[in-house]
């Protein structure tokens, strides 16, 4: 039981005389503090090698725990459960009038993502009779809050922690450096493989000034350095970058991005040689950031570079348009195919053969709404379709491919800014939670080295706030193999893992005294009409 303080627990006793008529009601029982046991004799809770189960011991192998429901008060038993990705979990009702509804614990909402008695409509309380057996299998790592639907508000919640097999967990990296220790905004992140290190390209600072050079993180140092080159020009806030080659060499293209003192777009494409440490402007531009769009979501497939929708930030709108960069020699192509829905700042990855998205915001009259729009675009047949949509709308963070699955870090801030961790598993059309991350942040640097790191590096955090905290998730064995196939990794190192990543370490945030309002965008007067307030993007 999480109610353990004196003040708490009388509030509660106070609540429960006064809402038992009530609830009396609503669920039939016959004291709402004291479930009849008359009904039901108790359950002997026992896994499946009949060994008795008394907290929800992780397992070795894939496996079933057993919790049982409203036996002994209006409580799980047990409330904790820590198992590994591809167990499952048994719940049993020993008295009924119950749910399991994952979701949020205090404030009592249902999430969507499981729920008896058939895992659908879970925003409906839908209660089951005791002897009812519900399971549920867990393929992604992560904490999962629970309730009952009519009985939440008197504690009657619990967790499942899935350890991804692996021991991940979030922690603290450097802090960004130089022009960017104060906080940096609106980046492309890059992880670059021929020599192991993350980039944040482009971006701003606190005082909405565009950076003048890449940031490196070297992960084996934990260091961030400036580096020597420069940008072609100032248009680098929101410019969206991934990595392609050209004849033998790696590059870091870059395309388009706005400047916030001039309040304009371009769609000028330069590339970054990071072992040389060398720019050089690309000469074909992106057609759309010439006409005052910034790029939307950005993706590789085949050693080709495509740009998903975007935002037409003189009209306000979003765009639909799918678009297709050759390195060599270096040209665009639209693609026939357009998104079903135009979106800005989408959520956008490559797995296998076929490109993912997740959220995105949509962009109308200049006003941005996060979405829960998901799709998968084929790039050799130039065809799309909608996925399930992702559980909650966001947009404005890179998607990214780890362990082949879409992972989508945070982001959202139409209207919120969120930690959590969603993940796509395109084998099952299915998303799922992992690991949120300490600080709430949308347009970080982000990226993965797909099998073990991911990092997030700067930001606008809730409070619209610049953030100079580098989070990193670190997987030191890599959980890649642990979804289609249970791993023989010890689990008791889950434990642990669950536990620590959750009382994380609260990264300081900048100080920001007197420094101006963050702007986002076009924060200075607009020399261009347009019918509504700039989204300052
Ligand atoms: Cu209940």
């Amino acid at each position: 039981m999480k109610k353990s303080n004196a003040a708490r627990l009388i509030f509660w006793v106070a609540a429960i005389f006064a809402l038992g008529i009530l609830v009396r009601a609503e669920s039939g029982e016959k004291r709402a503090n004291a479930p009849n046991r008359k009904s039901a004799p108790p359950l002997r809770i026992v896994d499946q090698s009949g060994r008795p189960v008394v907290s929800g011991v992780p397992s070795a192998t894939s496996t079933t725990v057993d919790v049982a429901v409203g036996q002994d008060g209006l409580v799980f038993v047990p409330d904790t459960v820590n198992i590994s990705v591809g167990d499952t979990v048994r719940w049993t009702w020993a008295t009924g009038g119950h749910s399991v509804t994952s979701g949020d614990s205090t404030s009592c909402t249902a999430d969507g993502q499981f729920c008896s008695p058939n895992n659908t409509n879970c925003s409906t309380c839908t209660t089951s009779a005791v002897g009812f057996v519900y399971e549920f299998t867990f393929t992604q790592a992560g904490s999962f809050s629970y309730h009952c639907c009519v009985h939440c508000a008197f504690g009657m919640t619990g967790v499942v922690n899935v350890s991804a097999g692996g021991s991940c967990s979030w922690g603290t990296g450097a802090d960004l450096p130089g022009a960017a220790a104060a906080g940096g905004i609106r980046f492309g992140g890059v992880f670059f493989p021929a020599n192991g290190k993350f980039y944040a390209m482009g971006g701003r600072d606190v005082n909405n000034v565009e950076f003048t050079n890449p940031f490196e993180y070297d992960p084996v140092g934990n260091s961030w350095t400036t580096k020597a080159a420069s940008y072609p020009d100032s248009l680098v806030s929101n410019t969206e970058c991934a990595v392609a080659n050209d004849s033998g060499t790696d590059y870091i293209y870059c395309v388009g991005g706005s400047q916030v003192s001039t309040q304009t777009e371009t769609g000028r494409v330069f590339r970054y040689d990071p072992v040389a440490d060398v720019i050089t402007t690309v000469a074909t531009d992106w057609p759309p950031g010439d006409a005052s769009t910034l790029p939307g979501g950005i993706t590789v497939f085949n050693n080709k570079i495509y740009i998903l929708g975007g935002y037409d930030v003189l009209n306000g709108i979003g765009s639909d348009q799918i678009w297709e960069f050759t390195p060599n020699p270096a040209g665009w192509v639209q693609k026939s195919a357009v998104l079903p829905f135009p979106l800005g700042y989408i959520p956008t990855t490559t797995i296998g053969s076929l490109i993912y998205t997740g959220g995105g915001a949509d962009i109308t009259g200049g006003v941005l709404t996060d979405t829960n729009h998901a799709f998968v675009y084929d790039p050799v047949a130039d065809s799309i379709s909608t996925i399930a949509d992702i559980p909650t709308p966001t947009s404005d963070v890179r998607g990214l491919n780890f362990c082949n699955q879409l992972y989508v870090m945070g982001g959202g801030g139409f209207p919120t800014t969120l930690n959590i961790v969603q993940i796509y598993d395109p084998v099952s059309n299915t998303w799922s939670k992992g690991t949120p991350f300490v600080n709430a942040r949308r347009n970080p640097a982000a990226d993965t080295d797909g099998t073990n790191n991911i990092w997030l590096a700067g930001g606008l955090d809730p409070n619209l706030l610049p953030l100079a905290s580098t989070e990193i998730f670190n997987c030191p064995v890599s959980p890649c193999a642990a979804s289609p196939t249970p791993t023989p990794t010890p689990s008791a190192t889950a434990t642990a893992t669950a536990t620590a990543t959750v009382t994380g370490t609260v990264t300081p945030t900048p100080t920001v005294t007197a420094t101006p309002t963050p702007c986002e965008g076009r924060c200075t007067p607009t020399p261009r009409p347009r019918p509504t307030p700039p989204p300052r993007p």
